[in-house]
Parts: structure tokens; sequence; C-alpha cells
């Protein structure tokens, strides 16, 4: 299974082609790459780099409940989301602190500068979760994926929720080719904090097994990807189990597939990694439906890992 995701790596390291981006990083990039994930064959958590399942569990029990604000995911210690809230407040004239602009660039850079983004962006997220009217104003990533997943607002009043429905097609009718959740509302784009990577997914069942294959629009190799593929496994068993079914594949599709150039040296150190067995998830037997699910209630058992390789995320 991991194989897959070293083949993406090297694939796109040796063939991908200098391209730029939103964020003037710069990355190496193709178009179009399948994954396929055998999920009764181990949990695909990647073993090459320790990839923390914890910030994966809170981030997807989140989407889950509809959560698009990052107070949730700071009350369970998981910074992931911070940067663009953070950079919308600082952009903002309610932002009265230390200059920073550019500070995308600038903490990469320069040291001192470095302390004193770290500081305000602590100082930022400490009131996020000690202040309720300046989290809801300021914690806020727009309708990203929480909001379209449970919350699609229909045109003429009312809202979709999209993932009670596709589990009951589940149920009800399991040969549907219809089983789709889109997080792509052409509506709202503009207004969120940032366009969902992951824009559609389709679950398919045969043989007693869910499948579930996602298409995602744009892929970080190195920060995004390993995070996305264990989110959509979790999800695919979480929905499994529900619905009385094991886990079947996991076929992840790419867009834009892309190395950023700050994340190739280390690339390099984990493509020269020998993975280990993959470890096993653990649900509790307890819990049936997906909305009842707590941090407790899912772990990654037996979980064998390579050392964490650090890199900075691009904003
Ligand atoms: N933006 C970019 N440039 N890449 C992404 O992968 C990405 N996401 C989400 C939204 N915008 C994105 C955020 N997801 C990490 C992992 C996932 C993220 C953002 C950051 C990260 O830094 N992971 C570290 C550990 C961090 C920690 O321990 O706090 C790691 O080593 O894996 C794609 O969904």
């Amino acid at each position: 299974n991991e194989e897959q995701y070293l083949k993406l790596a090297s694939y796109v390291l040796h063939h991908g082609h200098k391209k730029a981006d939103r964020t003037g990083t710069g990355t190496i990039s193709t178009f179009g790459y399948q994954m396929r994930f055998d999920l009764s064959k181990g949990f695909p958590l990647l073993t090459t780099k320790f990839v923390p399942f914890r910030l994966i569990k809170s981030e997807l029990l989140w989407f889950i409940h509809g959560g698009t604000n990052i107070r949730y995911l700071l009350q369970r210690n998981n910074h992931i989301w911070v940067e663009w809230p953070f950079k919308r407040y600082v952009e903002s004239d309610a932002y009265q602190g230390p200059d920073m602009t550019n500070f995308e660039k600038r903490r990469l850079t320069d040291p001192d500068f470095r302390k004193v983004y770290l500081h305000q962006k602590h100082l930022f997220c400490r009131r996020i979760i000690d202040d309720k009217a300046f989290a809801k104003k300021w914690g806020t990533l727009g309708n990203v994926y929480g909001a379209q997943w449970r919350h699609w607002q229909k045109r003429n009043g009312g809202q979709i929720d999209q993932l009670k429905w596709v589990i009951n097609k589940v149920r009800k009718t399991p040969f549907s080719r219809r089983m789709i959740v889109s997080a792509w509302n052409p509506e709202d784009v503009p207004s969120m904090a940032l366009p969902p990577c992951h824009t559609l997914w389709q679950l398919y069942v045969n043989d007693g097994k869910l499948s579930c294959q996602l298409y995602q629009r744009s892929g970080d190799i190195f920060l995004g990807v390993p995070f996305n593929i264990a989110s959509y496994a979790l999800l695919t068993s979480l929905i499994a189990k529900e619905c009385g079914l094991k886990p079947g594949y996991f076929i992840h599709d790419l867009g834009d597939a892309h190395i950023y150039l700050n994340h190739i040296s280390q690339i390099r150190e984990q493509l020269n990694r020998k993975p280990y067995k993959a470890p096993t998830l653990w649900l509790n037997p307890k819990k049936r439906s997906i909305f009842d699910y707590d941090m407790d209630d899912i772990k990654i058992e037996n979980y064998h890992h390579h050392s964490k390789i650090r890199g900075a995320v691009a904003i």
C-alpha cells in the first residue's frame, strides 16, 4: 500500500515540471495520477515518516460534525488550519500588533521575525479558545468541508445533509451509482478561506465491501497527501462499520499533484526509507453511528514508523 505513495512522490520528483503557484513557493507538478489502497491490508498511515494520527482524527470529526471554525480544532490541540484565519486577522483593521505584512515569506527567511510571528500566532490561538465572540468572528474559514457536507444551502431555502444522505443511500440502494458527496460549491468558493482540495467523493459497494474514490484537485504531496489518505481511509471505515460492511478500497485521484520546492530534500530523505508493516485501525465496537464518535473511540494500533520529517506549510 505505502509503495503507492512512494511511487507517486518518486514519479513527481523525476517527471514533474516546474510550476509557479499561488503561494509563491514554487512546485514541481504533474496533472492526473491515481493510487489504490486496499484497506483489508492494513490502515494506510505512512510509516516512512511519523504522521500524527490524532490531528487526522480531530480534523475528520470536525468535518463530520459540520464544523468550519478552528476553535474546535484548537480545543483538541490541532493547529493545522490556523494560518488562514490568522492571515485574515492580521490583514484586518482589528489587528493592532507588530507588522505581519508578508509573514508567509518572512517567517521562513528571518529568524527574529519568526519569533515575533510565532508569538502573535500563539496569542491569536489563545484568544480563539478563551473568547467565544472573537472565535466566532475570526476563527471561521467560511463554508468549507463541514458546511458543504452537512449544510449545503439550497437555492430556495433549507439545507441538504449530504453525509446523512449518502449513508442512507449505502444502506438502502447499495448498487447506486449516485453515491456522491461534493464539497465544491461554486457559489461559495469565493468566500472560503481556501477552496476545497478534496472536491468530490463517491462510494461503491461490492461483495460486502465499501470502497471510496476521491477526486482531489490539488495535492501537497509531502504534507497534505499523507493526511488525506489516512483521513479518507478512516471515513470509509466509519461509514462501512455503520452500514455493516467491510472497508474495501480507497482510490485516490489527484489533479495537480505537486511537491513544493522547499520539501524536496525531505521527500528525498523519505524515499530512502523502507516502509514497515501497516498499522491497524481500532474503532470502539460500542459506537454505531458515524456521528457518535469521539477522539477516544478511534485508535491506531501497531504503528511502527520512521522519525518525523519537518517541513513548512505553504500558505
Ligand atoms: N495548504 C497546503 N499548502 N498544504 C496542505 O496540505 C493543505 N491542507 C490543508 C489546508 N491547506 C493546505 C491543511 N492541512 C500540516 C498537515 C496538514 C495540513 C496542514 C499542515 C502539517 O504541517 N503537518 C505536519 C505536522 C504538523 C503538526 O505536528 O502540528 C506533518 O509533519 O505532517 C491539505 O489538506
